[in-house]
């Protein structure tokens, strides 16, 4: 058998290799990859914890909402300005909406983690609330406080 090794062409050159890496990095770049300040947010029956959240206008905040309980759980927030939302890993099919539907919104499933990112462009101090009936009166809330950018 003859060998096809061809010893010339065992080293490509290094701007092909480069291009597509570069290429790679620019999508990455987008602004909404950007990295995100991540907050954690547990879900139990029926309470959320902690109850005090905190992003800052212009920074992309990721808050990952994590459901300890045995029943379904959302997180809804009305009224504040955001750009840039994107919710992933919401794991409930069938739970309904609020009849508006809020500014940012996801939902978990017991036993997943649902994600919600967004980047506030307001300060504001925001209630987040919880839309699975009878969550919201029996006390199924948090606040979140948006900060000004530091100068
Ligand atoms: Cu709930």
């Amino acid at each position: 058998m003859k060998s096809d090794r061809n010893v010339g062409g065992q080293t490509a050159p290094p701007m092909l290799l480069a291009v597509p890496l570069l290429a790679a990095l620019a999508i990455g770049c987008g602004a909404s990859g950007a990295p995100a300040t991540r907050v954690s947010l547990v879900a139990r029956d029926i309470a959320y914890e902690p109850t005090r959240l905190v992003a800052t206008v212009g920074e992309p905040v990721e808050i990952a909402m994590q459901n300890v309980g045995a029943i379904d759980h959302d997180l809804n927030v009305d009224g504040i300005a955001v750009r840039d939302v994107q919710a992933r890993d919401a794991t409930t099919g069938g739970h309904g909406h609020p009849a508006k539907m809020p500014a940012l919104h996801v939902a978990a499933s017991p036993g997943k983690t649902a994600t919600v990112r967004f980047v506030p462009t307001a300060a504001g101090t925001f209630e987040v609330w919880c839309s699975v009936a009878g969550h919201r009166e029996a006390g199924m809330v948090a606040v979140l406080e948006v900060r000004e950018a530091r100068s």
